[in-house]
């Protein structure tokens, strides 16, 4: 009995963290100059993900290189930092159920050639170096990105009058 009630509590706090995942999603320069902020920023309200921090910045090249360091070695490097660096982006984190895997799924293939139509990618953008918005591509590179581009005061802690809406418990 005591061990079902462990079971039934674990469970239920598994659930509960799997819910408060945050994702690193941000508007990139592109998205910014062509006046689809508010479009991309819908997708996401409408999903029922919840908002956690949101900013409007020119990032500097030093910001820019740490967040993109994996990709340091690849030819189009120099490039995609001059291209992050051409204006102001929108940092934003999104906190949901498996909003890492889902904020993927909705931005689409890297490639817009290889987005499905109804993807943020696949419908407003056509080329993979102006391809208008990033998403962290797991919980750890989330965790690392947030940490990169927010400080823990940043980050809004809140509940939507909605949740219950959104989720079954
Ligand atoms: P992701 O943004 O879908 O996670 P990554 O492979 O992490 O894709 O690449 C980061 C960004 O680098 C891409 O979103 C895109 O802007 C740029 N990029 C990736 N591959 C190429 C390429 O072959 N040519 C030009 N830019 C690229
Ligand atoms: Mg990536």
């Amino acid at each position: 009995m005591i061990g079902t009630v462990l079971a039934f509590f674990s469970l239920f706090s598994e659930a509960m963290a799997a819910a408060r995942e945050r994702t690193f999603i941000m508007v990139k320069p592109d998205g910014v100059q062509r006046g689809i902020v508010g479009k991309i920023i819908k997708r996401f309200e409408e999903k029922g993900f919840k908002l956690i921090a949101l900013k409007f910045m020119w990032a500097s090249e030093d910001l820019l290189k740490q967040h993109y360091a994996e990709l340091a070695g690849k030819p189009f490097f120099p490039g995609l930092i001059n291209y992050m660096n051409s204006g102001p982006v929108v940092p934003m984190v999104w906190e949901g159920l498996n909003v890492v895997k889902t904020g993927r799924q909705m931005l689409g293939a890297t490639n817009p050639a290889d987005s499905a139509p109804g993807t943020i990618r696949g419908d407003l953008c056509i080329q993979v170096g102006r391809n208008i918005i990033h998403g962290s591509d797991a919980v750890e590179t989330a965790n690392r990105e947030i940490a990169l581009w927010f400080t823990e005061k940043e980050l809004i802690q809140w509940k939507p009058a909605i949740e219950s809406w959104v989720y079954e418990d």
